[in-house]
């Protein structure tokens, strides 16, 4: 490749785009005026797609995207991270808010830069949400030899590490040349708003290209509206479907994070409330309904006694909106009845198909509607699960009850937090205990939100995540983002961005002193699950300019809350807690990989439990 852009461009762009008015630019800027113009729309709702870019640049990128976004980017509003990887989960705590119809860009430089997203990119694309990732890549025309940071890849020389991004992405692609731009971008586009392909859509610019100029055709710059459309069932799937709930004797739906996507939860409501189907939720899916006769909480591993007695005897599970993960299923061991079938409602095909489910591919809410209105009045016999929801509240309250002695359980934590939100404010966990907990016992108040991320459950999603979501929701209420000792200190840099950016956040952090959801795995069979010395988590935070507080009860929590709302600041709230104490169990079972031979006898007794319980494992097909 030896002619320059400009050459190029001037020499080869087709007549007619000429004809039509063009603009010259350099790719970058064009990416740039092009991302400022696209929207999406939904029910009549039109929005930007891409309102606002994230970025750390280097030699990668400063010149080409830095450059044009200063001199194009005036209505592309840049937000400043500590760390790319951060970025990207700020990104998606943005997408999951914006529930799938705007998405944020992210640019990283060259090499380390634009390896540190890829954890982020997988986070994105298992969790189903939106995110452009725009790494930076190697010289197109190769003329300087290898560039700072590039990887020399021996026999396939044409591979960058941002091939890396190609597996974790649900779009990829390349751009060597100015004009690609025409057509990588409207497909990217596409990927990034289609609710069945959400994900993480990468884009690779090579560092001379990003500043190569170009004729673009003007259209390529004009508004343009994607409408996001609600795929409607067909009538054969809807049929089938009402024949299998038709001749249900006990029905139970999971909801998953599709129903908040797709804003089915009043058409849930109505369903399960005409129907008198109990509903459980997994953790995307989590307030899909708020508290009512009909909601049995949280499924699976992390779940209630409740649900996962129901799913026990189910003989037809309508699954909504969910990727139905081992901790939904308890690895494929909840459901136990001989002759039970699945209904599978999901935008995508390949999740509306798992467990053999008769598929209804279509959008959560559409589906439900024409679902209700084919059963045209049929209720489920269903028995009185009231009783059973009552007995699990009173066992999950006495299990959460301080212990003279000891320090805060992590219950007690989430429920004093739980006691303080309002409509508006969001909850935010990802690993550790804290989702598995916030799963089982919090009860969503109406008009509030979660967002537990445990599809990829990434330790240091937390805090950025928590700030795409202040980022979308503005002057909500609070923002509260619960996190472990550990996944603090994987990454509490963003804390610096809270501060810098007024994007005000409320970070608890339960100091256990050690990854203690994996020691309790690990039963005393691995090191390393300990934390030997004593941080201040306190004086940690207020370095990097936030309010900090340690609270050693709940008086002292409730209290600290209390004023993290009433402030502006982004306030860390340090709470010690017991190490060893884990909620009320499930009763679910998980598949773990288990040592077949062990020295340790103790050891040898629970791979044997273990087995013994995958024997519940059931194949659906
Ligand atoms: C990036 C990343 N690395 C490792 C893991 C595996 N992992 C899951 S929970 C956990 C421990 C988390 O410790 P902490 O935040 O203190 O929570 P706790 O287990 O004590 O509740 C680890 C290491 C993960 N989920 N994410
Ligand atoms: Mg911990």
């Amino acid at each position: 490749m030896t002619a320059s852009g400009r050459d190029r461009g001037r020499a080869e762009g087709p007549d007619e785009l000429r004809r039509a008015g063009a603009v010259r630019l350099t790719t970058a800027q064009a990416l740039v005026r092009f991302l400022q113009a696209q929207h999406s729309e939904r029910d009549g709702h039109v929005q930007r797609a891409i309102p606002a870019i994230w970025g750390i640049f280097g030699h990668g990128n400063v010149l080409g995207l830095g450059q044009a976004i200063r001199q194009e980017g005036a209505d592309l509003p840049f937000h400043q991270p500590r760390n790319e990887q951060a970025m990207v989960h700020a990104a998606i705590g943005y997408a999951k808010a914006s529930r799938r119809l705007a998405a944020l860009a992210c640019t990283a430089s060259i090499g380390p830069g634009s390896t540190n997203m890829l954890t982020g990119a997988a986070t994105a694309t298992t969790n189903r949400l939106p995110v452009l990732l725009l790494p930076s890549d190697t010289f197109a025309n190769r003329r300087q030899g290898p560039v700072l940071q590039q990887l020399e890849h021996g026999v396939e020389r044409d591979v960058s590490v941002n091939d890396a991004f190609r597996p974790l992405s649900r779009f990829f692609d390349r751009v060597a040349r100015p004009e690609q731009l025409l057509t990588a971008l409207p497909a990217a586009m596409r990927v990034l708003l289609d609710p069945a392909e959400a994900g993480a859509v990468t884009i690779a610019l090579h560092q001379d290209v990003q500043g190569e100029a170009f004729d673009y055709p003007a259209s390529f710059f004009e508004r343009r509206v994607w409408p996001v459309t609600r795929r409607a069932p067909a009538r054969s799937e809807i049929a089938a479907a009402v024949e299998l709930i038709r001749a249900a004797r006990r029905p139970l739906i999971v909801a998953g994070g599709g129903v908040r996507y797709s804003e089915a939860e009043d058409a849930l409501r109505r369903f399960a409330g005409e129907l008198g189907i109990p509903v459980a939720e997994t953790s995307a899916g989590k307030g899909s309904l708020v508290a009512c006769d009909w909601l049995v909480g949280g499924i699976g591993v992390n779940g209630t006694r409740v649900a996962n007695e129901l799913a026990r005897d189910a003989d037809l599970v309508l699954c909504v909106g969910t990727r139905l993960s081992d901790f939904t299923t308890g690895s494929h061991s909840l459901f136990q009845a001989r002759a039970v079938r699945f209904v599978g409602i999901n935008v995508d095909a390949a999740d509306a198909h798992k467990l053999s489910a008769a598929p209804v591919v279509a959008d959560a809410r559409e589906a439900l509607d024409a679902l209700r209105e084919a059963l045209n009045g049929w209720t489920a016999p269903g028995g009185n699960i009231g009783g059973a929801v009552a007995r699990w509240a009173a066992d999950l309250a006495d299990d959460v009850a301080p212990i003279e002695g000891q320090r805060l359980g992590q219950g007690e934590v989430l429920r004093t937090i739980n006691a303080t939100v309002k409509a508006g404010d969001w909850v935010v966990a990802a690993a550790g205990w804290q989702p598995g907990d916030l799963l089982k016992l919090w009860t969503v108040a109406p008009g509030s939100f979660t967002h537990i991320e445990f599809a990829f459950s990434c330790m240091g999603h937390e805090i950025p995540a928590g700030l795409g979501i202040r980022l979308r929701e503005g002057r909500a209420p609070e923002v509260i983002v619960v996190i472990g000792d550990g996944t603090y200190l994987m990454g509490p840099t963003e804390l610096v961005t809270a501060v810098e950016e007024g994007l005000k956040l409320t970070v608890i952090v339960l100091d256990n002193a050690g990854y203690r959801s994996i020691a309790r795995l690990a039963g005393g069979a691995a090191p390393g699950n300990a934390f030997e010395s004593a941080v201040d988590y306190v004086a940690n935070a207020r370095s990097m300019g936030c309010a900090a507080v340690l609270a050693r009860t709940a008086d002292e929590l409730s209290d600290a809350l209390a004023d993290a709302r009433a402030g502006e600041e982004t306030t860390v709230i340090v709470c010690p807690t017991e190490p060893g104490r884990s909620l009320l169990s499930s009763g679910a079972f998980w598949d773990l990989g288990v040592p077949e031979v062990a020295s340790d006898e103790r050891v040898r007794q629970r791979t044997a439990e273990h087995l013994e319980a995958r024997a519940a494992q059931r194949y659906h097909g």
